[in-house]
């Protein structure tokens, strides 16, 4: 049976759960060998962060890698387009999540609350640069109106990352809001039973856990 290394509050573990459960795969989570961020674990998986896949000798541990292995070897669903502009399109929105979006999400972490106590202004600077990013991902779903409609590998991360920002928001002030067309392509993936499922096991434990 599949392996993944995750812990149940990890964005990416997350995103990596929608892919296995749109594709009906069964699989098995352990937590990281010694614990989160420990040698063992980098003795295990290079980079050292989560998710990691095992799949019998083979260990990947890039959320987009595994994803597109599953969608190699498990074909149906297909989550990558067969043509190629629609193709190119989804990992384009992927790689948007991965590169642009999250990265300034993850940029709060060191803040949240009951953690440390961000410099004067900071929240205010990473709140206009997570806001910049969504006004960027309109703008990309202009390029393609049907996102969402399928689920593709390129949507599995938004709807955690969004779950967060829901969650951050009020809780640190940030005053973000959401543009159009990115609340209607939301409304498209939440609607994807893969991402319904996991968001209804996610979202209370990820609540939890900032409350905690
Ligand atoms: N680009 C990587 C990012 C994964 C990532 O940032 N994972 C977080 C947990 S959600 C992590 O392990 N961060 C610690 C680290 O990278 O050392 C992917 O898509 O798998």
């Amino acid at each position: 049976m599949l392996e993944t290394y995750a812990i149940p509050v990890s964005l990416y573990c997350a995103k990596l759960r929608i892919v296995l459960r749109a594709k009906g795969l069964e699989w098995r989570e352990i937590p990281p060998t010694g614990g989160y961020g420990s040698d063992e674990y980098k003795a295990i998986v290079p980079s050292g962060n989560l998710p990691a896949l095992r799949d019998g000798g083979l260990l990947i541990c890039d959320s987009e890698a595994i994803a597109e292995y599953l969608n190699d070897i498990r074909p149906e669903p297909p989550m990558l387009s067969h043509d190629p502009a629609a193709r190119a399109l989804e990992r384009d929105r992927g790689r948007f999540h991965d590169t642009r979006l999250e990265p300034e999400v993850r940029r709060l972490f060191p803040y949240l609350p009951g953690r440390t106590e961000p410099e004067p202004g900071f929240l205010a600077a990473q709140a206009r640069a997570i806001q910049a990013r969504l006004d960027q991902l309109a703008r990309f779903l202009a390029l393609a109106p049907e996102a969402g409609d399928r689920l593709s590998l390129g949507d599995c991360g938004y709807p955690v990352t969004l779950a967060w920002l829901d969650e951050l928001t009020p809780r640190m002030e940030l005053g973000l809001s959401l543009p159009g067309p990115v609340a209607r392509y939301r409304d498209r993936v939440a609607a994807q039973p893969a991402v319904a499922a996991e968001l209804g096991d996610y979202g209370p434990k990820l609540a939890a856990f900032l409350d905690g």
